[in-house]
């Protein structure tokens, strides 16, 4: 059995319980560019509830990634602005990962945070925010238990789509026993793993897998391969037949170079917008990367964006990971 989550318990769990309970109409919210982590547990909390007889708003700032249709609920994602009563928000560590959606939750009086970033912003009216948990679906696991709220197979399919991706498919460093054990009871749960692995890392279309050979085509290495880059700018896009929402590979091709510490991916937004995505071998913090430029995520894994035309980011971004990777042990 899942060990039980220590956040989860005590005075936090009794004041979501009563906001549940006060709550006719409950948003989930996930964050922009959603991950299978943030959007798993956001369905998966919004299932559970509406089983429990509220009224459930999914929400996501829009595009929401189609690669993540296969998520039980996806299709009842809302567009609108509904009526709620409380908002609960998934894997969201600052009020700039809503984008569109920021205004709602800055309106809404109360704002349950659901998450697992050591650098939450803590925005919440309540905040259950665990670094330790793998995943936000572990901690989503947790509140279910303890309101001994249903947890059915389509439940159990987005917590575990959630801990699966946000664990590398368990081959990151918070692949813990603890997330090993959740694996199973959502499994025993309902939850097909083969199914979801099929889904997650077996479902590149051709257009991606064409961007992340362009992308790998361009990798640069610098501090013999210690630092490893590439870049994903609009016009590969247009080469490969697809668009941003489909890079989220890229990276996973960037750190598996065997001599990486730190890998950077510059994404071309827009002509004057660069996003970065940040991965780290240890004794490296990816949000040492970030910081500097408004970002941050995990020790490993983080990102930022920059108001800058994408080779103004690279003379910015490239000195910060070069100093890190310099500096004396
Ligand atoms: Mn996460």
């Amino acid at each position: 059995m899942t060990v039980p989550l220590e956040s989860v318990a005590g005075g936090v769990i009794d004041e979501i319980a009563a906001v549940i309970d006060r709550s006719a109409d409950i948003g989930c919210l996930a964050h922009k560019d959603a991950d299978a982590d943030s959007l798993g547990s956001a369905l998966g909390f919004a299932i559970s509830m509406r089983l429990m007889g509220h009224r459930v708003h999914p929400m996501a700032p829009a595009p929401v990634p189609r690669l993540l249709s296969f998520l039980p609920g996806y299709d009842t994602i809302e567009n609108g602005t509904p009526r709620i009563d409380a908002l609960f928000t998934f894997d969201c560590a600052s009020l700039a990962r809503f984008g569109e959606r920021r205004e709602l939750v800055e309106s809404t009086s109360e704002v349950v945070n659901i998450d697992h970033h050591a650098s939450s912003e803590q925005f919440g009216t309540i905040n259950l925010v665990d670094a330790r948990a793998s995943a936000t679906g572990h901690v989503v696991y947790g509140i279910l238990q303890q309101l001994d709220a249903p947890i059915t197979p389509d439940v159990a399919t987005n917590l575990y789509a959630a801990l699966f991706t946000d664990t590398g498919g368990f081959r990151h460093e918070n692949t813990t026993e603890e997330a090993l054990r959740l694996g199973a009871d959502l499994v025993q749960q309902g939850a097909d793993p083969g199914w979801v692995a099929l889904k997650t890392y077996k479902s590149r279309s051709v257009p991606r897998m064409r961007l992340e050979a362009l992308a790998v085509a361009r990798l640069r290495s610098d501090l013999d391969g210690r630092l490893i880059w590439s870049e994903v700018t609009q016009s590969m896009l247009a080469e490969a037949g697809t668009t941003m929402d489909e890079s989220e590979g890229v990276i996973d091709q960037l750190q598996s170079v065997d001599t990486m510490e730190v890998a950077v991916l510059f994404k071309e937004n827009s002509a004057n917008e660069t996003k970065i995505s940040v991965r780290t071998r240890h004794p490296y913090d990816a949000t040492d990367v970030c910081r500097p430029f408004g970002g941050g995520g995990h020790h490993r894994a983080a990102g930022a964006e920059l108001r800058l035309p994408l080779d103004a980011a690279r003379e910015k971004v490239l000195p910060v990971a070069i100093e890190l990777l310099q500096r004396p042990a």
